[in-house]
């Protein structure tokens, strides 16, 4: 598995999966989650509505995988991050477990190539540094890291960029 690193919009990343940093209720929000389904056209909406219907909301960790709709990635990954509540291991396990399953369901549907925001650091929150630390590793110790080829991490500002950069070097 080669780890990339791009600054950027994640919704223009054409990879076979681009994951969404969503919440509970899977129909949508603001951030990254707003731009994916504003770009993707409302065939996501209409795919998170019927896992809803089908099993209920998503919990925080947990994952759900859809078509990209109108996106040029083949499918988009939701996923729910921990809003920050301060520090606890709890909150760093459950933005962990984000990682793991989204990785998780890539495998099962013979994903590739996947694109990762920077879960939780926005609207949520959770300290950059530390979920940089945590997605970083999570991904790094993987136990099937193998069975996929390429993990890119999508930072849209600057200082998750940097973050980013001084963890992966160029
Ligand atoms: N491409 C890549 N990254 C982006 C983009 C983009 N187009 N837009 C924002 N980011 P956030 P959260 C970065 O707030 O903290 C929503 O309302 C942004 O700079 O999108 O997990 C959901 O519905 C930040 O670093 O997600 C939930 O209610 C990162 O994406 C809630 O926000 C995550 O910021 C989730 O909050």
């Amino acid at each position: 598995m080669t780890i990339e690193l791009i600054k950027g919009d994640i919704t223009t990343i054409k990879a076979d999966a681009i994951v969404n940093a969503a919440n509970s209720s899977l129909l949508g929000g603001g951030g990254v989650d707003g731009a994916i389904h504003r770009k993707g056209g409302k065939a996501i909406l209409a795919a998170c509505v019927a896992i809803r219907n089908k099993q209920g909301q998503c919990k925080t960790g947990n994952a759900v995988i859809t078509t990209a709709g109108n996106l040029p990635a083949k499918y988009v990954i939701h996923t729910v991050g921990p809003v920050w509540t301060g520090e606890s291991e709890q909150n760093s396990a459950l933005l962990a477990d984000c990682y793991r399953n989204s990785l998780i369901l890539a495998i099962e549907n013979d994903v590739k190539i996947i694109a990762f925001p920077n879960i939780s650091t926005g609207i949520y929150h959770f300290p950059k540094d530390k979920a940089a630390d945590i997605a970083i590793n999570t991904v790094n110790n993987f136990a099937q890291k193998e069975r996929i080829e390429k993990v890119i991490f999508v930072c849209f500002d600057e200082e998750n960029y940097d973050l980013y950069l001084q963890r992966l070097g160029r």
